[in-house]
């Protein structure tokens, strides 16, 4: 039993996704989500060119000696697109060992420690009224907690933030359908320079944590006296504010009880976060960015979270995510793991069945992915009633229709660049 080829398979029904295919000398398969938004092909080489070469020939039982041979054999560790590779293997690794036990993955790792996983969903609007329809929308869907994101007066697009198309579904890809230009598009900031070379960019948005900072309570105001006090309400700052802007944002949320801020200040200076805890007792959840559980240390061993946001795709897969978790049992911090629409729904998987597993499971977050996403991945978790449950088919439960797969070329789409009024480049 041995590895005897590994693809990758880039695609995009709807959006860019990378895609690792293990097949094993008896001919069982697994997939692995190696997706990394914006940078997909940079972890296709670092598989192709790096990986898949060093794998062919090995047990692939071996899943944890595997992990740390990737890991830790090449030097360089760490790092989103070398965790996104590594995440890819290890994902299609358990897929196998558990389609070869004939068991879904989740009995592999402990069984099921719960019988389906709280899940939030992603509501926005340019208004609080929009707002409030997109959040009706998966109320009546049994939604029991939802992620609110909204326009703020005097701003203009912002990240995230979409109204429903007249008539239609409440439906959006915050991630990635903006398309990279080519051409000139306007000179935007210090740097613009000439436009003569600017052959892709990224679309702009004009941001002010000011405004922001003001009209954020009064959206929580509103929709709490739209929805009443049990639905749980989650929010996103995006990694926008100061830490003095964060710890304001946090206590002037807590009379609508959030169930979490997320990403209040930028991941890399975790001191910051204990004035945040000294000022507030909103609990804060931080980690979409990060790729090890080294990124965690600070944040879980002074308990500054409560949260852990990773996903399997961008920490080392199901082994890396695992680990984390394992860690963070040990001080009552809890998962919220990551699963917007640039988690694949093979990453999903992932998340869904490791979930299940752990003792401490937080809240999953749920971007349905779109129709013509799941024509070319087949997926079989379920959702009902807020839960939602990874399935009982052997290993993932996804499959890859590498035929549908193929109508899809990769297309070339980054996420917006964030910018001040004066055209400082700020984070987001
Ligand atoms: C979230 C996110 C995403 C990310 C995206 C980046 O909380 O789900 O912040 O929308 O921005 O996954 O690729
Ligand atoms: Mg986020």
């Amino acid at each position: 039993m041995a590895i005897d080829r590994i693809d990758v398979n880039v695609t995009s029904p709807g959006r860019n996704f990378v895609t690792v295919k293990v097949t094993t000398s008896e001919g069982v398969t697994g997939l692995g989500d190696g997706t990394l938004n914006g940078r997909e092909l940079a972890v296709v080489s670092y598989l192709r060119d790096h990986v898949v070469p060093t794998l062919i020939g090995r047990d692939e039982s071996q899943i944890e000696s595997i992990w740390q041979y990737l890991y830790r054999s090449p030097y360089w560790r760490r790092g989103p697109v070398t965790m996104a590779a590594v995440a890819a293997i290890d994902m299609a690794l358990w897929d196998i060992a558990a389609k070869k036990a004939g068991e879904p993955l989740y009995k592999l790792l402990g069984g099921a420690s719960r019988t389906g996983l709280l899940t939030y969903a992603h509501a926005s609007g340019t208004t609080i009224d929009a707002l409030n329809d997109a959040i009706r929308g998966y109320v009546d869907q049994g939604f029991q907690a939802v992620r609110i994101q909204s326009g703020v007066p005097g701003l203009g697009q912002i990240y995230g933030v979409h109204d429903a198309a007249p008539g239609g579904k409440y439906e959006y890809e915050p991630a990635g359908r903006v398309e990279a230009r080519s051409g000139t598009g306007p000179a935007a900031g210090p740097e613009a320079g000439s436009a003569a070379g600017a052959a892709m960019r990224p679309s702009e948005e004009t941001w002010e944590t000011a405004a922001y900072l003001r009209h954020l309570p009064t959206v929580f105001a509103a929709v709490r006296e739209e929805f009443g006090p049990a639905l749980h309400l989650l929010h996103d700052g995006h990694h926008r504010m100061r830490p003095i802007e964060a710890a304001k944002l946090a206590k002037s949320l807590e009379p609508y009880d959030p169930f979490w801020l997320e990403d209040c200040t930028p991941g890399e200076d975790q001191a910051v976060l204990r004035l945040v805890r000294q000022h507030s007792v909103t609990p804060l959840a931080i980690g979409e960015v990060f790729n090890s559980i080294h990124d965690y240390q600070q944040l879980i061993t002074e308990r500054l979270i409560d949260y852990v946001r990773s996903s399997a795709t961008h920490a080392g897969g199901i082994t890396g995510l695992r680990q984390i978790m394992a860690f963070a049992a040990v001080y009552g911090i809890r998962s919220g793991f990551h699963g917007p629409t640039d988690v694949s729904p093979v990453g999903m998987a992932a998340n869904l069945h490791l979930g299940l597993a752990i003792h401490n499971f937080g809240i999953q977050e749920y971007m349905p992915h779109s129709e013509t996403t799941l024509s070319v991945f087949r997926t079989s978790y379920r959702f009902a009633d807020g839960m939602l449950h990874p399935g009982e088919a052997p290993g993932l439960g996804v499959e890859l229709d590498e035929e549908a797969a193929a109508g899809y070329e990769y297309q070339p789409a980054y996420l917006p660049v964030n910018r001040l009024r004066d055209g400082t480049v700020h984070d987001w």
